[in-house]
């Protein structure tokens, strides 16, 4: 059997194939440091997240609201650029396809932006949201999510390198085109696969 402190080889090896070249794992997720010096802290009541752009509805949730949609329990590995992985790593959260459906998406919705508290956004394909896990979080290992770790409610793309998860989501916009968002914009890949180590552009 696999031992708790990582002596046993068969334990590392599998810890070793679930990490992307040139990652480490870490025994808990890193605060990233802010991009406007201090991490935005949304008090749940003043809190809401709109989606809009291409959908044939848009909707604004307050907090109470979101909360009814259909919540799961998530245990996902996190990778980040900086070179850190965080292995099974619990959320609760709701997936982006409930999010979408509610919203009806219009055929012309290639792309979504995600929209962030501190100003912060990032961009994806519609179809890399479809065909993957993609989740918005309300919970980190139980708990309500820190501002730190981007509370009250973040997004969270296991597949992808970190910065593609935005923390302290506050809108979901659909587009017609790609849109690069902050990182994306200065030197980060488009993309960012860690399998393929797609790091920078
Ligand atoms: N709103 C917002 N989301 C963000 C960021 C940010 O600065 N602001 N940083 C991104 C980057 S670069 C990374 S690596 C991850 C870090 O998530 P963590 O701090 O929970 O580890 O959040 C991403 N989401
Ligand atoms: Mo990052």
């Amino acid at each position: 059997m696999p031992s708790k402190d990582g002596s046993n080889q068969s334990y590392i090896n599998a810890k070793r194939d679930r990490l992307p070249p040139g990652q480490h794992a870490v025994s808990k997720m890193v605060a990233m440091p802010p991009i406007q010096g201090k991490y935005p802290h949304i008090e749940k009541k003043d809190w809401n997240l709109r989606a809009w752009g291409e959908v044939k509805k848009e909707k604004i949730w307050s907090w109470d609201e979101f909360l009814k949609l259909p919540q799961k329990d998530y245990k996902i590995d996190f990778h980040c650029v900086t070179s850190w992985s965080k292995l099974d790593q619990e959320f609760t959260g709701i997936d982006f396809s409930d999010i979408s459906k509610a919203v009806s998406p219009k055929s012309t919705a290639l792309y979504v932006i995600f929209e962030c508290y501190d100003g912060y956004t990032t961009n994806l394909s519609l179809k890399e949201l479809k065909e993957n896990i993609v989740f918005v979080a309300i919970k980190m290992d139980g708990r309500d999510i820190e501002d730190k770790f981007g509370g009250p409610a973040r997004v969270v793309i296991p597949h992808l390198y970190a910065w593609k998860s935005a923390k302290s989501l506050k809108a979901i916009r659909f587009e017609k085109q790609d849109e690069p968002g902050f990182w994306e914009t200065r030197g980060y890949h488009n993309h960012g696969d860690p399998w393929q180590e797609e790091r920078y552009s």
